[in-house]
């Protein structure tokens, strides 16, 4: 879709200029930019109060050095980031990623992605990301926590429950965070709830383990009631086997579907009996080993190499729940050619601009990340809530909590689609309601960023 509107083509522009650099960065703000024409036109007091510039300019962005010893001795170093996006609705909230492909690009996209997401969960929590470049694969356990611990020391300095809250993301889990939460108290001396996704006995939330995978079924679960259409008796494709993969891989398989395949980024896993979440738990959280030592627990599983293989498995719906553009175009069309009827984000931006008209184009039900992830955020803002009250919920009531969310969340995001003269379009519903929000705020709040 070309955007028409001179404001939004002028900021896409201008930052096309600036960011030459930055692919992921751009191609997530080109959504949004697209999707907002619209409401551009309606109020033009955004243009007059440079929203669009403000909006995709983080507050702040800080980048360190992160030193650490490894087990031989040797001296480590990598490099560490927190882009503090934008706090109009609420202290910078988003998880912190260790890949070694992290870079600024990468978490700019996933600290403006969040802004919107973390507005969709009507919660009281503006937008935020960070990591590092660190690999913690292979890396022994004393390993990963000098690395924590030394990553912490400096973002110390910039965080707390009321101005900036991480949580996990990609290479991040309860150990890492609880390395982090053990530094940041040291340092403070503060038991506060500076970090989400703690363990339970620390201030964690029953349920935040769990949320991403069941808020992704639970919004999946609207979006096919809508179109007279359930889980039950479906066949599901999962990509990643981590948090979001497994719980999703839980969940839909509650709801009545099959879910037979998933993967990491070696491989993949197809399985016509059902994959068993038990399995990939004891796979990935105890023994922290790949998703091809499944075979070894089920007699029907069988493995192969590579990972964009997955897609080519005929399937009804389908949960990218890995990373960044797993799915091309090619990969959409070959998953439309097979019959899928849903696709539902876990993971953030896992399809590319080209497979998302793909899907759209066919008439595939499409939930986009910002969507359909946001219950995993949502409910760190459970546990924020939890935190401050100095109390905690039974499992089942952050559950209904999180089911409730959802829900609502796909209520803004088709009724906004429709306000536009977008029906159906989740993915310009959910950029729209989640953009008018922040924007009011800060049009609220004044040019004080
Ligand atoms: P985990 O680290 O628990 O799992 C990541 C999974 O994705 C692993 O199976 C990993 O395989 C695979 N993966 C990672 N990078 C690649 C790659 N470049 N190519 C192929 N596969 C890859 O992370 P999460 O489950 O927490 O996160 C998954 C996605 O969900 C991310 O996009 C994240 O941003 C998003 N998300 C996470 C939320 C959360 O609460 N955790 C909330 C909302 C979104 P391997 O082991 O081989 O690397
Ligand atoms: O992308 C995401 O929403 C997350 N990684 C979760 C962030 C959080 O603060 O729980």
């Amino acid at each position: 879709m070309a955007i028409k509107n001179k404001y939004v083509k002028s900021v896409l522009a201008d930052l096309k200029t600036r960011y030459k650099d930055q692919p992921e960065f751009l191609q997530a703000v080109e959504e949004v930019l697209e999707s907002l024409e619209p409401v551009i036109k309606a109020r033009p007091e955004l243009e007059k109060a440079g929203i669009l510039e403000r909006i995709t300019e983080p507050e702040r962005t800080i980048m360190f050095r992160v030193s650490w010893v490894d087990d031989s001795g040797k001296v480590q170093v990598n490099r560490g980031y927190r882009v503090q996006f934008n706090s109009a609705i609420g202290p910078y909230k988003g998880g912190i990623r260790l890949h070694p492909s992290v870079n600024l690009s990468i978490l700019k996209f996933l600290g403006f992605e969040q802004i919107f997401k973390n507005s969709l969960t009507t919660l009281p929590i503006g937008g935020g990301k960070g990591g590092s470049d660190f690999d913690p694969k292979g890396k022994s356990d004393n390993e990963i926590m000098r690395f924590c611990q030394s990553f912490m020391t400096e973002l110390t300095k910039h965080v707390g429950p009321d101005t900036d809250v991480p949580a996990g993301d990609i290479g991040t889990g309860s150990r890492e965070i609880g390395y982090m939460f053990g530094q940041y108290k040291r340092l403070r001396n503060e038991f506060t709830g500076v970090l989400t996704g703690k363990a339970i006995p620390s201030g964690g939330s029953l349920a935040r383990t769990e949320a991403t995978g069941y808020g992704l079924c639970y919004f999946t679960n609207e979006m096919l009631k809508e179109a007279g259409k359930s889980f039950k008796g479906k066949k599901v494709v999962i990509s990643g086997s981590g948090n979001v993969a497994t719980y999703a891989c839980q969940k839909a398989t509650q709801l009545g579907a099959k879910v037979i395949a998933v993967s990491d980024s070696n491989g993949y896993i197809y399985d016509e009996k059902g994959i068993d979440y038990k399995i990939m738990k004891e796979i990935k959280e105890v023994k922290r080993d790949r998703i091809k030592t499944y075979v070894d627990y089920s007699k029907t599983a069988k493995y192969t190499e590579g990972c964009s293989g997955i897609w080519t498995i005929p399937c009804d719906i389908a949960l990218p729940c890995a990373t960044q553009n797993e799915i091309d175009e090619k990969s959409a069309k070959i998953l439309v050619k097979n019959g899928v009827m849903a696709v539902a984000e876990g993971a953030n931006m896992p399809s590319t601009p080209g497979a998302i008209a793909a899907f759209q184009k066919a008439g595939v039900l499409f939930g986009p990340a910002k969507a359909a992830n946001a219950g995993g955020v949502a409910t760190s803002a459970l546990e924020m809530c939890q935190n401050s009250a100095r109390l905690s919920w039974s499992f089942d009531e952050v559950d209904e909590k999180l089911h409730g969310i959802m829900v609502n969340i796909y209520k803004q995001a088709s009724e906004a689609a429709k306000k536009y003269g977008m029906e159906g379009n989740l993915v310009a519903g959910a950029n729209i309601a989640g953009f008018e929000k922040v924007a009011n705020a800060m049009l609220w709040q004044g040019v004080s960023y």
